[in-house]
Order: C-alpha cells, then sequence, then structure tokens
C-alpha cells in the first residue's frame, strides 16, 4: 500500500486529494515540520527524507518518491483509469507539467512558502506585488474553462486547489479574481476534495506551505 508523509493543510494536501480522487487506499504519516518529528512515534523525519519536507510517498517498493510534481504525477499513473493525468506522449501531459511547475514554483516557493515560513521584516512587499500578477495567468486561463488541463479534473487542478486554500491565510483575497474563486468553490464541492480538506483540518494545528 501506498504511504504518504504529510503535514495538515501543507502542500501535501494535493498528495492527499489526488489518492482520494484516484480511489487509491493510503497510509497516512503526519510530520511535524518544525521540529521534523513523525507524529507516529517521535522519530526523525529527515532519517527518511532529508528533503525534510512533505509530500513524501512511499511506494510499494519501498522507494521514496518527493517532489509534488512528481508524487502527483505517480499517483496519477497508478489509477490511470480516473484520467487524473494525460497519457505519457500525449500534447496535454506538457500542460500538466507546465502548470505544476508554474504552481510549485511561481506560486508556492515564490509567495506561499515565505509569506508562511519567515518573519515579515518588509522584505515580503516584493512577493506580495509580484503575486497579484502571477496569479492573473490561472485567472486568466480558467476564464470559461472548468479545469487548467482538457475537460476534466487533473492533479494540476489538486494543486491549484490546495495553492488557492492558502491564500486567503496569506493575506491574499481571491474574490478580486471572479474565475478563480468560482474554480476554487467548483472544486471544493467534489466529494473527495470536500473530504481530503476536512480530515486535515481537523488535524491542523499549523498552517504550513
Ligand atoms: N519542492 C517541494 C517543496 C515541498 C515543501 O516546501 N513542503 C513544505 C510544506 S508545503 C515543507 O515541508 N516545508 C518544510 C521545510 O522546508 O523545512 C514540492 O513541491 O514538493
Amino acid at each position: 500500500m501506498l504511504q504518504l508523509y504529510f503535514s495538515p493543510m501543507a502542500c501535501s494536501l494535493a498528495s492527499r486529494i489526488a489518492l482520494m480522487e484516484a480511489g487509491l487506499d493510503a497510509r497516512y504519516h503526519q510530520v511535524h515540520l518544525w521540529t521534523k518529528k513523525l507524529a507516529d512515534d517521535d522519530s526523525d523525519f529527515r532519517s527518511l527524507s532529508p528533503k525534510g519536507a512533505v509530500p513524501v510517498l512511499v511506494l510499494d517498493n519501498g522507494e521514496r518518491l518527493t517532489e509534488s510534481a512528481a508524487v502527483l504525477q505517480y499517483i496519477a499513473d497508478v489509477n490511470p483509469e480516473r484520467g487524473l493525468a494525460p497519457p505519457p506522449g500525449n500534447a496535454d501531459r506538457y500542460r500538466l507539467q507546465e502548470w505544476l511547475s508554474f504552481i510549485g514554483t511561481e506560486i508556492h516557493k515564490a509567495f506561499l512558502f515565505p509569506t508562511f515560513w519567515y518573519k515579515d521584516d518588509g522584505s515580503l512587499a516584493k512577493p506580495r506585488a509580484r503575486i497579484q500578477q502571477t496569479l492573473s495567468v490561472p485567472a486568466a486561463h480558467l476564464t470559461g474553462r472548468e479545469f487548467l488541463v482538457g475537460n476534466s479534473f487533473t492533479v494540476a487542478d489538486a494543486h491549484l486547489t490546495w495553492a488557492m486554500l492558502l491564500l486567503r491565510p496569506a493575506g491574499v483575497d481571491i474574490a478580486q479574481w471572479p474565475s478563480l474563486s468560482a474554480y476554487l468553490e467548483r472544486m471544493q464541492a467534489r466529494p473527495a476534495v470536500r473530504e481530503a480538506i476536512a480530515t486535515e483540518m481537523a488535524l491542523r494545528k499549523t498552517v504550513a506551505a
């Protein structure tokens, strides 16, 4: 059985959503990101994954996979019938990777990560200004479209849903982009997404990006 190392409402939420949308059973292990300890037994998370970051997906052969873009595509490919990623070689697979990369770098690392992890001594002013321009890209793309890639839910939507959820606590009101607020509402109406969020909100003590 697949195993996911996660922290409540961190970017690993996208992997939980993907597992649930894929209809895959998994074992979930909570990580305390500040102390790098596992909730299971207080052991050192870094000895499992030197990056010290979630998500980590442990595969059936015991290998460990990190990086949301890789983990999400792996989950999608375990159960291809669910259509959570276009098949390898399909032109839309590159569109999927394009979005996963944009969300992971331009939204997550350029904005959400510093906002939640660094003390705001004024140095966050530039990322704060830049995120407005960054978010206008998915806002324009999603005008008149239901999903990021093709005509159905993919793991790119799982990733963007997570990022959208954290924008409000990060001080960004997505109501200024009606296509993004409508998108988030649509995504949150999906049973798997709703259940994944409810599970993690119940576990959450701190929000970490
Ligand atoms: N590039 C990684 C970033 C993962 C990441 O930054 N995860 C955060 C939670 S959202 C984390 O575990 N941070 C703890 C740390 O960096 O010490 C990915 O896309 O998966």
